[in-house]
């Protein structure tokens, strides 16, 4: 009945209905963007899908006073003349008005981040392959309407936050963290994003980690416990990564990994996990194509059968017997030193030849202390350079071994305060790694080998 109500305004008033839509199983991505698509066009009617995820539907509950959404039941299909879609780019994720596609003089604006192609035409479109939807909107909004309210402001940055996990996720550009810096200064308030972001895992996340563990495989590569799985998933599936996270827990190995292909789109999302510092999953994920970080990392990989992907996750971690960079590869030998015999005055000069902040002590071939040149300070007269070192040296000697991670020598350094470590082998010292090899290593400056 409503429809024909609706059908007979529009004849009379010539009204042509404008809606704002988005995806169902809305995040916050979805609703941030119909909302500040709304800002941008105010005639148009935002709606909701009816299925949001739980995170969501918990921040709306609470905020509805703000936000006034429409459901779509309340909109007629067949007075809307123009449609404004973010945040997807296929009719089937529209749920209740994807049967809109069948009508042909609708006029339609998108706004998306997938970089995937869809099947929705539109007139005029902003697409781009940026963290979330909602930077484009944003940015779009810091030119035409720079006020915001807090509240708004909030929603926006937890669009933001969630799709790129607090900028954190390999798809974010500079253009997200700039529309993050925007909206921080309109006020957004942090303390909400953090109660309400909480990592998505509902009914769909619990079915895809019972279906895993059905199937667990757990092989013994390179002295690492790796377990591998393989599922079909139809269409998005938010959450994969925290899924992926549990199973490692569960699985109890040292890295596990996913592939979780769509086998209507031939498309597969790859997400690893590592528990241990031998094996870097961000350099596993970017020989995918995909990238990450040593612990964490995923690629999203077209026409590869899972097979085939674990094949070669396989070989990598098999080729790679030392996939981390140990404490041997950035160590530098001969080590420089002084014998316990030298004076201070002696040291004083090595240290300036060589041009370091401090030296091993050996007496023979074992190892007495460090010498840095913090311990001049102990010094209070000038004669007292011509005292032994022994005097002065640290003789508290925290080493490392060769096979170490670089990760384990840095928190040496931070624990005991210290800028370097002999890295002794079989009771002898083979090399010196100090706090600026550390530095190298974390900067990615490691000439490629
Ligand atoms: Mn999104």
């Amino acid at each position: 009945m409503q429809g024909n109500i609706n059908f007979f305004a529009s004849q009379e008033g010539g009204l042509a209905v404008k809606i704002i839509t988005t995806h169902k199983n809305t995040d916050f991505d979805g609703v941030a963007s119909v909302f500040a698509a709304s800002l941008l066009h105010p005639e148009a009617q935002p709606v909701l899908p009816r299925s949001l995820n739980p995170n969501v539907q918990a921040f709306l509950s609470i905020h509805k006073d703000h936000f006034s959404f429409k459901h779509p039941k309340d909109i007629a299909l067949d007075d809307i003349g123009e449609l404004v879609v973010v945040d997807a780019n296929s009719w089937s994720r529209l749920d209740d008005l994807s049967s809109l596609a069948e009508k042909t003089s609708l006029i339609i604006h998108l706004w998306d981040h997938h970089m995937e192609p869809g099947d929705i035409e539109a007139d005029w479109s902003c697409s781009r392959p940026v963290g979330a939807t909602t930077t484009l909107i944003v940015g779009q909004l810091q030119e035409e309407k720079p006020g915001l309210s807090p509240i708004q402001a909030t929603l926006f940055l937890a669009g933001i936050y969630e799709d790129t996990g607090n900028l954190t996720f390999p798809g974010t550009v500079p253009e997200d963290a700039s529309a993050v810096a925007f909206l921080l200064g309109q006020q957004a308030d942090l303390n909400i994003i953090r109660s309400f972001l909480r990592p998505v895992y509902g009914p769909k996340q619990k079915d895809i980690l019972f279906e895993m563990l059905k199937n667990p495989t757990r092989v013994k590569v390179n002295g690492y416990k790796v377990s591998f799985s393989a599922l079909d998933i139809q269409g998005h599936t938010p959450g994969l990564a925290v899924v992926v996270a549990m199973y490692q827990d569960i699985m109890n190995v040292d890295a596990s990994f996913a592939v979780f292909r769509d086998p209507k789109t031939n498309r597969a999302m790859v997400i690893g996990r590592s528990s241990v510092d031998g094996l870097d999953i961000g350099a596993i994920m970017r020989s995918l194509g995909g990238g990450g970080h040593p612990n964490a990392g995923s690629a999203i990989v077209k026409g590869r059968h899972p097979d085939a992907l674990h094949e070669q996750i396989m070989m990598f971690i098999k080729g790679h017997k030392q996939a981390a960079v140990q404490i041997s590869d950035l160590m530098s030998f001969p080590v420089s030193y002084v014998p316990s015999t030298a004076t201070m005055k002696q040291v004083a000069l090595v240290l300036r030849q060589k041009g370091c902040t401090g030296l091993p002590v050996l007496d023979g071939d074992t190892l007495m202390g460090i010498i840095s040149r913090r311990d001049f300070k102990k010094m209070r007269k000038p004669d007292q350079l011509e005292l032994p070192v022994k005097a002065f040296m640290s003789d508290r000697i925290i080493t490392v071994a060769p096979e170490s991670s670089v990760v384990q020598a840095a928190k040496l350094m931070v624990k005991h305060d210290i800028g370097r470590l002999p890295v002794m082998k079989d009771g002898a010292l083979i090399g010196i790694v100090t706090r600026s090899d550390a530095m190298r290593y974390y900067y990615d400056l490691l000439p490629p080998d």
